[in-house]
């Protein structure tokens, strides 16, 4: 799920409701195609300015607002049937992990990811700063704006993941993800007071120089318009990017009205693979295909903020469901993940999705899923020696209010029958329910998590080390 008492990303669903609602008689009106994975029967949807290509919801009338409006922090209690034991609620681990935890940065704002460099330093970016270099020693580099295609003194422009080159060592190569509002939505101002008329965001993909100095950017490219709202990025063993790219989320914002990750046109609710300078590879699986974006890889993704290979170049992702249906998939070329024509989570109303269908022929289940949400946001797998026991499991950073707010280790087991989850586990859960954004294994073979604790600089990289 999205994070409902994140004011700022709960406002962006209702405000897009709002502007839909109140542009409604102006704009033309697009049907969503027939059998496009449309569920029951959807109003019209919309096109804005600056998305005759994608189309978009349809408006909530004032009562349905009023109704959003009035939803507070629900519980969710829904415990739909897994399609196999152990797809979700793994029990835990028979030995809990010993590990100790040292500060490794502080005094970051608003951070959305890092990365390790192949000299040790940490790339760090900072949603509404740009990006920065963190030090061995944990001492913050100034604050590298100069070349990003940004403009942090306006509204809704944020930069999302940075993903140094393999070889950035030789080619000082970084890629981004980013979000801004469309070209047509101008100047929608800065203040709190401006909000709820503005536009969503567009998440794009960039690529840049980092120059020697380390101040600026150069050579910055605009590799892709993602079309989604946000998403994380990897560069895969092939050197190819994998990009999400999530269907707009939230309080406000009903699933039934975002079929996106279903239509082959779109962007939006897909798993991305483009190569290094923004073309679609020619082995991508939907190349040549009528009516399809060759730089589709997977369908039917929703908001996957997390995405990792492990150690055999395998492809997986964690997902934030709706209300519940969190997801852990393994990611395989050409296929469907479904959503939202399956999903373990509901409506933020409580409401059914497409009458609580969970599994259909021809559509991929996750791995492992969380009922009630976990948020889960960046992730890793380890490989290193420090711990030996964590060898190949996955690590998770969780955000949720009510039972994210971790770091969630799964062991993974392949059988016969697919890939397992046989423990989960939960730690860093001591550290006072700390928000956590981003996680990565260090050089040292230490895990680090990153805070989002969303102070001005209130944000820390945690090392985690054995007892
Ligand atoms: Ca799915």
């Amino acid at each position: 799920m999205r994070v409902v008492s994140d004011r700022r990303e709960w406002m962006l669903g209702l405000s897009v409701a709002l502007l839909v609602a109140g542009s409604a008689a102006a704009q033309k009106v697009q049907k969503l195609p027939e059998g496009a994975g449309a569920i029951g029967k959807g109003p019209d949807a919309i096109v804005l300015p600056g998305y005759a290509d994608v189309p978009r919801p349809p408006a909530f009338d004032e009562a349905k607002r009023r109704e959003v409006l009035q939803q507070s922090t629900i519980v969710d209690d829904y415990t739909p049937q897994p399609a196999f034991v152990g797809q979700t609620r793994a029990p835990k681990p028979a030995k809990p992990s010993q590990y100790r935890v040292e500060v490794a940065a502080e005094g970051l704002d608003r951070p959305w990811s890092f990365a390790f460099l192949a000299d040790g330093r940490m790339l760090v970016s900072e949603s509404q700063r740009g990006l920065r270099i963190i030090e061995r020693d944990g001492k913050l580099g100034a604050p590298i704006t100069k070349g990003l295609p940004l403009d942090f003194s306006k509204r809704a422009q944020e930069l999302l993941d940075s993903v140094p080159d393999r070889d950035f060592a030789r080619n000082r190569t970084i890629y981004f993800l980013y979000r801004k509002p469309p070209p047509e939505a101008k100047d929608i101002g800065k203040g709190e007071e401006d909000f709820p008329i503005h536009y969503p965001q567009i998440e794009m993909a960039a690529s840049a120089q980092l120059s020697r100095d380390e101040r600026s950017l150069t050579n910055v490219k605009v590799l892709l318009n993602a079309q989604g709202i946000e998403g994380r990025m990897a560069q895969g063993p092939d050197g190819k990017l994998y990009i999400t790219s999530g269907p707009l989320a939230g309080r406000g914002v009903l699933v039934r009205n975002w079929t996106q990750p279903q239509l082959p046109g779109s962007l939006m609710g897909k798993l991305l693979r483009i190569n290094t300078d923004g073309t679609a590879p020619a082995d991508n699986p939907f190349v040549g295909k009528a009516d399809t974006r060759p730089e589709i890889w997977a369908f039917g993704v929703r908001d996957a903020q997390s995405i990792a290979f492990d150690a055999q170049g395998r492809l997986w992702t964690a997902e934030n469901g709706p209300m519940g249906g969190d997801e852990v998939n393994l990611i395989e070329k050409g296929k469907n993940y479904g959503f939202p024509v399956i999903s373990y989570g509901r409506e933020y109303s409580g409401e059914l999705i497409n009458g609580g269908l969970t599994s259909k022929p021809g559509l991929e289940q996750p791995v492992y899923f969380w009922t009630p949400s976990v948020a889960p946001s960046g992730m890793t797998f380890y490989t290193g020696d420090r711990f030996p026991e964590w060898k190949g499991n996955l690590f998770i950073a969780t955000m949720a209010p009510r039972i994210g707010r971790k770091v969630i280790r799964l062991v993974l087991q392949e059988t016969p029958q697919g890939w397992r989850v046989t423990g989960e586990e939960w730690l860093l859960t001591e550290l006072d329910g700390m928000r956590f954004r981003d996680l990565k294994q260090g050089p040292d073979g230490a895990l680090y998590a990153m805070t989002d604790a969303r102070g001005p600089t209130g944000d820390k990289i945690y090392r985690i080390l054995p007892k």
